[in-house]
């Protein structure tokens, strides 16, 4: 693959057979030929939204994998660059929840909360809004720092489902962005939302606050204080903190095995090579 190639952008043609290629102006894909970056974006959804879909169409790599074998974190990872920033792209495995009820959510989860992407962009499928911001809404308890994507807009338009976005967008006070991935509709105002994000230029209102009352206030704020005291760490405390009061039982194991320090050394490692990796686990069947 080129080392820089132009983003593309298919869209139908009027006859929906064939179809004509657009150029995003200022993308270059990067594949897996980077190794450095201005700001790291995380990919997450339910299954199915078209997640590798937009991974795809920026990064320029074609076989993804929505790999993360056990317990060894390999990431399905790829770079781009943007009006002159560069930036790594990791896609999570879909997940319809983050409560840590399976391997894949735990991942998820522990990458939104210790990789601390600069961005989170949300995958969401257009036709099934409710299931889908449902996992958009936990995410929102970890960072503040997000994109929705509401993908599949052309079967919500098929399916006569009429989104409002502005509406949404308001609502979650963070950019939402209208998208058909297949086609590379959508991708060029997803770029820009991406960017303003990452540079903390969105504007949005702050979501709609839960009120806590002083009686639970308090044990959080005490909660996080001891937290921070033996992890010193330990980023997301609050959320942490929260988990534990509901007696969240993964939590409270990962704290009392150290297990959070093993995973945020790990993001701090320097980006795989999605090709080598591959070769390594086709190797390792190979000869199994
Ligand atoms: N109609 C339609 N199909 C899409 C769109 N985006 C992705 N798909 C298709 O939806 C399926 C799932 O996409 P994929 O990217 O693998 O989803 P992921 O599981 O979230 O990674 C694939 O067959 C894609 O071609 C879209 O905007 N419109
Ligand atoms: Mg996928």
């Amino acid at each position: 693959m080129d080392s820089v190639q132009e983003g593309t952008r298919h869209v139908p043609s009027e006859h929906g057979l064939l179809s004509k290629t657009f150029r995003i102006k200022q993308l270059q894909k990067l594949g897996v030929n980077f190794d450095s970056w201005d700001f790291v974006v995380a990919l997450a959804g339910n299954p199915n939204t078209g997640k590798s879909t937009v991974f795809n169409s920026l990064t320029g790599l074609r076989q993804h994998t929505g790999n993360w074998p056990g317990k060894t974190v390999s990431r399905a990872e790829g770079g781009f660059s943007f009006k002159e920033k560069s930036y790594k792209l990791v896609d999570l495995p879909g997940t319809y929840s983050l409560l840590s009820t399976s391997e894949d959510e735990e991942i998820a989860r522990n990458f939104i909360l210790f990789g601390q992407p600069h961005v989170t962009v949300i995958v969401a499928d257009a036709t099934r809004l409710e299931r889908n911001l449902n996992l958009a809404l936990q995410i929102l308890e970890i960072t503040p720092h997000a994109v929705l994507c509401l993908n599949l807009m052309d079967e919500a338009k098929r399916k006569g489902i009429d989104v409002n976005v502005k509406s949404i967008e308001k609502q979650l006070g963070i950019p939402a962005v209208a998208t058909t991935a297949r086609y590379g509709d959508g991708i060029n105002e997803l770029l820009e939302a991406i960017e303003s994000v990452a540079k903390r230029n969105w504007i949005g209102k702050e979501p709609d606050a839960i009120s806590i009352p002083e009686n639970i206030e308090q044990p959080i704020l005490d909660l996080e204080h001891d937290l921070r005291a033996i992890y010193p760490n330990l980023p997301n405390t609050r959320w942490i903190a929260l988990r534990l009061l509901e007696g969240d039982v993964r939590i409270r194991e990962a704290l009392l095995n150290n297990e959070f320090a093993s995973i945020i050394n790990i993001y701090n490692q320097p980006p795989l090579d999605l090709n080598e990796e591959l070769e390594t686990i086709n190797k390792s069947q190979a000869s199994s």
